[in-house]
């Protein structure tokens, strides 16, 4: 049984985390009574987030995202590498278990903001971190990402309402364009990702998800979980 990852993407306060949690619930609506599929699907669907999805993870989120690590700078090679460690173990102790035992993982960022902030953002090289990312993820990719574009002035003043700022929402304005154009490229490439128009209320931007997760539940249905 295999299950499916699906991964929320872009710039701050795009509003993944309300959209994860909106999605779950319709999720699990469908498979009491859905409209538009031929069987009934029995889903466990989990969200998680990266950094931060297991124990240690949240060991090095405290780290990667607090303003005064000790007062001392965190060299952006260092930042890499802890990115990719909490990915790892991420991958190891969560996703690759529940993917494995069929369920819908939903996850609040992944290897497309290694590609966006590390590589982009801070300009380090683009080829060595998808190396990196192939080490931690041990291949493992995402089925469907869904990318929420936002207004980078909107997705700030959002994050700032709030309330607290972290290490990486106070870079300056040229870095959030950066990670930006890198999720721009990344969709160019990759027909798995799907742009979201994330400028909208709530209510739309879940329209437009839900629109795509029909397309996909249709034709994922014969591989999940029956009831
Ligand atoms: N990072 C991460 C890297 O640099 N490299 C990596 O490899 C990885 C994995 C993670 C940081 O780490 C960086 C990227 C990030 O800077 P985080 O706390 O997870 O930090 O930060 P974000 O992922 O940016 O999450 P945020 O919590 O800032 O934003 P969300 O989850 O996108 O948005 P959400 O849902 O919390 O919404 C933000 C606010 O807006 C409101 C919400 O109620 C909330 O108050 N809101 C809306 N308001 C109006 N209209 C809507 N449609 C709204 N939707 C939500």
């Amino acid at each position: 049984m295999k299950g499916k990852l699906i991964v929320f993407e872009g710039g701050e306060g795009g509003g993944k985390t309300t959209q994860i949690q909106l999605l779950r619930d319709w999720l699990l609506k469908q498979q009491q009574s859905s409209p538009f599929l031929s069987k009934s699907i029995d889903l466990e669907v989990i969200i998680t987030r990266e950094p931060g999805g297991t124990k240690l993870g949240q060991a090095l989120r405290g780290l990667l995202l607090d303003t005064n690590v000790s007062g001392e700078q965190i060299h952006e090679r260092a930042e890499l590498l802890l990115y990719a460690a909490d990915r790892a173990q991420h991958i190891e102790a969560l996703i690759k278990p529940l993917i494995e035992r069929g369920a819908i993982v939903l996850c609040d960022r992944f290897t497309d903001s290694t590609i966006a902030y590390q590589g982009y953002g801070r300009g380090l090289d683009l080829e060595l971190i998808q190396q990196l990312n192939h080490i931690a993820t041990g291949g493992l990719n995402s089925d469907l990402t869904f990318w929420l574009d936002i207004d980078i002035n909107i997705g700030l003043a959002r994050a700032k309402n709030r309330g607290k700022i972290d290490r990486m929402e106070q870079a300056d304005m040229r870095f959030h364009q950066l990670v930006k154009k890198g999720y721009q490229e990344l969709a160019k490439t990759n027909n798995l990702i799907v742009r979201i128009d994330a400028n909208m209320t709530r209510e739309k931007v879940q329209e437009q998800i839900q629109e795509i997760m029909e397309q996909k539940l249709k034709e994922w249905v014969d591989i999940l979980p029956n009831k």
